[in-house]
């Protein structure tokens, strides 16, 4: 019975989620200490919240969810990435151009895996942001570095053929059967592991004053997990909590203040990258024992996600708080972005009711037949007469602004920029040919998501148009 089942890629993805969490902390012990943490913070919010707790995922969701991070070099990488992703029900999602990010560029645009259908992510969410180098961007490399990252990158094998083709066989038939299934989990698996094979201390180095994740792709000979982000109820009690327990943490939290307000969009913050152990071969061709510091443990808070309009809004008080902060340093140096951005929150922070009756953010809507009192013909008299009532529909995207806020914190180098140079274009469109798949815009989904609950809702009250 065991050997005949069909695993399907839902099924797929929550294994591969669990067995590179089991790798990872293999490789890396203080995630596992992240996720004991995580899951203390997790509990001690069900136990003061209670139910509420849950509105934006169950608490078995959350326990289980992970982001992870990878980094290819080439449109090649990318799309034999993507095959993988896609046996495991994940699909390009989201554009990101990280090249002139602030605090921190870097010379990668990225896009993330993950499921699309509610279902589905409310049954395992696991997501991989996926960033891939762009050599031919002058503002970072010369031509002569182009040309040997590309022979470089050309000459390696990230994911082998058989890998590939098992990858092909789940897209195709929607599942492997188990054997094969675990085949294919030990190979996806394996080729994210940290490998042995000796660095070019000179060549990595070289990219390394370009930009550390330039180094951490085009400077090795196979990828790997660069961090695994398990998701907290509370990211300020995390973050205490895991400094009471001695972990170096990065500066603040990321993205928006804690408090009492709606919790927007993903607050993520990291402890610092740690130093590994790595062999390097050096210019006289010996080889030597030293350490590289690329990897580092994040967590992250999801929030509720935001329409196209309240997105502005957030990046308006994003601004806003970038602006006042400049101002508020020049007579006091201790000043900190949270407490700032906190002021900023407190005068223009719409409350949940508003983001839902201003359309700021995505919900989805729950009929109540049994309501008293006449049935309202709009919808915001729905709402105030109980007819309908909303729930936050949870970001489940990312914020280039927090990812470079993490890079500029976790590299040692800053990297060099010459902003003499004209960039390269490399848009979504260019990203989806390159990589031959479709790249799906998330407001899509969550526009179609709410409109169904809405739609579904009316339908059991009897309203056919608002
Ligand atoms: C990816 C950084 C982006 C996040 O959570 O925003 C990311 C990377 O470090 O390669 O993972
Ligand atoms: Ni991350």
């Amino acid at each position: 019975e065991a050997q005949m089942s069909f695993i399907l890629p839902v099924e797929l993805r929550a294994r591969f989620a669990v067995r590179l969490s089991e790798l990872y902390g293999s490789e890396v012990p203080a995630y596992n200490a992240l996720v004991d943490v995580s899951a203390e913070v997790n509990q001690r919010v069900m136990d003061t919240q209670k139910a509420s707790a849950e509105r934006l995922g169950t608490i078995d969701r959350v326990t289980a969810e992970r982001h992870g991070a990878i980094r290819v070099g080439s449109p090649e990488e990318l799309s034999q990435a993507a095959r993988i992703f896609g046996a495991c029900g994940m699909y390009p999602t989201g554009f990101y151009d990280l090249r002139d990010a602030y605090p921190q560029p870097v010379p990668v645009v990225s896009t993330a895996f993950r499921p699309h259908a509610p279902e589905e992510l409310a049954r395992n969410p696991f997501r991989v942001f996926t960033s891939m180098l762009i050599p031919e961007d002058r503002r970072f490399f010369s031509e002569d570095q182009e040309s040997r990252l590309k022979e470089f990158l050309a000459a390696r094998t990230l994911f082998d053929d058989e890998l590939l083709e098992l990858a092909d066989r789940a897209e195709v038939d929607g599942g492997l059967a188990s054997a094969d299934a675990d085949r294919f989990l030990d190979l996806a698996v394996g080729a994210f592991e940290l490998s042995d094979i000796p660095v070019d201390r000179a060549w990595y180095e070289e990219l390394g004053r370009v930009s550390g994740v330039a180094a951490d792709i085009g400077g090795v000979e196979s990828t790997h997990i660069n961090h695994l982000t398990p998701r907290v109820l509370d990211i300020d009690d995390l973050y205490a909590s895991m400094q009471e327990r001695g972990f170096e943490m990065i500066a603040e939290v990321q993205g928006p203040p804690g408090g009492d307000f709606p919790d927007l969009l993903l607050r993520q913050t990291s402890f610092r990258a740690l130093a590994e152990k790595r062999t390097f071969r050096e210019t006289d061709g010996s080889l030597s024992t030293g350490e590289l510091r690329v990897r580092f443990g994040e967590v992250e808070q999801r929030g509720i996600a935001l329409t196209p309009a309240g997105r502005d809004l957030y990046d308006e008080m994003v601004a806003e708080t970038d602006r006042r902060l400049v101002d508020r340093r020049r007579v006091d140096p201790r000043v900190t972005r949270v407490d700032v951005a906190r002021e900023v929150w407190e005068e223009r922070c719409p409350s949940e009711e508003e983001l839902c009756r201003r359309e700021l953010a995505y919900f989805t809507y729950t009929a109540h037949p049994d309501q008293k009192g006449p049935l309202p013909g709009t919808f915001s008299a729905l709402l105030d007469s109980g007819h309908i009532t909303a729930t936050p529909i949870v970001y489940e995207d990312f914020l280039p602004r927090s990812a470079a806020g993490i890079f500029d914190s976790n590299l040692t180098d800053r990297g060099s920029k010459d902003e003499s140079q004209n960039a390269i274009e490399r848009d979504e469109e260019w990203l989806a040919r390159a990589m031959g798949r479709a790249i799906t815009d998330p407001h899509d989904l969550y526009a179609a998501q709410s409109r169904a609950s809405l739609e579904a809702a009316m339908e059991k009250l009897g309203v056919s148009h608002l």
